[in-house]
């Protein structure tokens, strides 16, 4: 245990845990819901690991309510939720489903009397169905509209009871694996069409934050993106350079938009000499600019080293997707960067390097070049987790995981970062998009496999009562 009770954090941090609708609340079709797709994408046979689905997933649907116990217990402050756009709008548009939208006030109410802050994300990733095949959905730009219209609908109905709003979640982790290597729906591999819905996504989310301005004049909204910094393989300018790229193109072209209301300059001209920069419309530019967030949630995993790439060098890679370590191949863009192994950090068993200091960069780069508050909306650690025949499960990688990086975000804040909360993901195990439910991060277990959905039973890890112990602290003691 490191003892930091000299220096707890902030008063008023927001001690948060995530998890996102489809990876957690299962009755995929109870009251009224339309199809995601991800209910379509998830059965097909192939796409996922052992043919897991969020048809029941840990349930949460039917057992929130002794899920917000547990989150009292443990005494939470935030808890980060998504809503499926699917309950409120089953056909994408038309018609509201009151049924839907019951369900997210019985949760945001019982969240509220336990006296934990509700974070609301309105997009993590399941696009409803009908959606995706009236227009294409991200690739069409009536999309902007209908997420206008779901969103402003959440706005009216929960806007006085949620303060803190997140517009759409790692639309690049998502995008890159539905338009570039073909993991998610739409399982494309089409750089075109990559950067085209790229710019969809965030034209919405400023029409989103505009609506919400309108709406929600006393909250705060922002969007949510995975910082995976960029380190350099070696000094080499030549691998220096190639860490620059992997920056601009994997996290500037997403957050300068996002926070500054404008593309990067290297990374646009390059994809415009090569025909594959979007289409921008009279209008686009001004949008994106006036959208300003008022924070932004970082999701932080992992660092990744980059080296150079010559122009006939390694393309994008697959992900690992067994846990079986060691099995992620090189992965980069031609002429610009790819993945090089880090010698000096441990990895996971899928792969992901274990890298505490890289949070605290992440958070300096941020503040450096955005000035914007930040939220941690996700930070964990995917683990095969064992319930021993007592009925426990030891984690004591999590802990360390999680102590480790919360150390850096206290220095991170002694360094001038305002960061206003952090949220463990997940509170409860859930299901991994493509690992099924072997991967585990919750701080509870959720008594179930891929195979079998057993008694769905919450079970405490050891790292429930050590978060719990943080909390109670304010972080004093980690
Ligand atoms: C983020 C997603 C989460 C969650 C997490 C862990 O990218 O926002 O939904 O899944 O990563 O990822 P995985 O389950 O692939 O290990």
């Amino acid at each position: 245990m490191v003892d930091t009770a000299a220096r707890p954090f902030p008063d008023g941090f927001l001690w948060g845990a995530a998890s996102a609708a489809y990876q957690v609340e299962g009755a995929f079709d109870a009251d009224g819901k339309g199809p995601s797709i991800w209910d379509t994408f998830s059965k097909i046979p192939g796409n996922t690991f052992a043919g897991s689905n969020g048809d029941v997933a840990a349930d949460h649907y039917h057992r929130y309510a002794e899920d917000v116990a547990l989150m009292a217990e443990i005494g939470l402050k935030a808890y980060r939720f998504s809503v499926a756009w699917s309950r409120v709008f089953p056909a994408g548009r038309g018609e509201v489903n009151e049924a839907g939208l019951a369900f997210y006030d019985r949760l945001i109410d019982a969240l509220r009397a336990a006296g934990i802050e509700p974070v609301l994300t309105l997009y993590h990733w399941d696009l409803p169905q009908a959606l995706a095949d009236a227009c294409g959905g991200w690739e069409s730009r009536a999309i902007i509209e209908d997420f206008d219209r779901y969103c402003t609908t959440l706005f009216k109905r929960f806007g006085g009871r949620v303060r803190y709003w997140c517009t759409l979640n790692e639309m690049n982790h998502d995008f890159q694996r539905a338009y570039l290597l073909g993991l998610h729906p739409p399982g494309l591999r089409d750089t075109r069409r990559f950067y085209a819905a790229v710019h969809i996504a965030l034209l919405a989310n400023a029409t989103a934050i505009r609506s919400f301005r309108r709406h929600v004049p006393d909250g705060k909204i922002g969007p949510v993106f995975p910082y995976m910094p960029a380190y350099p393989a070696s000094p080499r300018p030549e691998d220096v350079l190639a860490s620059e790229n992997a920056e601009e193109f994997l996290q500037h072209w997403w957050l300068d938009p996002y926070l500054r209301g404008h593309y990067p300059d290297a990374a646009y001209s390059w994809l415009k000499a090569r025909g594959l920069a979007p289409e921008i419309l009279d209008g686009d530019a001004e949008l994106l600019a006036a959208a300003r967030p008022d924070f932004l949630g970082v999701n932080y995993y992992f660092s990744v080293c980059y080296a150079a790439n010559a122009d006939d060098g390694a393309g994008l890679a697959g992900i690992n997707r067994t846990g079986a370590k060691g099995s992620t191949d090189v992965s980069g863009v031609p002429g610009l960067y790819k993945t090089a192994p880090n010698p000096f950090v441990e990895t996971t068993n899928w792969d992901w390097a274990i890298d505490p200091i890289g949070l605290r960069i992440v958070l300096r780069r941020l503040a450096n070049r955005y000035r914007i508050p930040i939220m941690i909306t996700e930070n964990g650690l995917g683990a095969f987790d064992t319930l021993t025949p007592d009925g426990q499960v030891h984690d004591p990688d999590r802990v360390a995981y999680l102590r480790s990086h919360l150390e850096q975000c206290r220095l991170a804040i002694d360094e001038g970062v305002d960061l206003v909360g952090y949220c463990a993901w997940s509170f409860t195990d859930v299901l991994s998009w493509l690992n099924g439910y072997q991967k585990r991060y919750g701080l509870v277990y959720i008594n179930r496999d891929e195979a079998d959905e057993r008694d769905l039973r919450r079970i405490r890890k050891d790292s429930f009562a050590w978060y719990q112990r943080v909390i109670a602290t304010n972080g004093g003691v980690l």
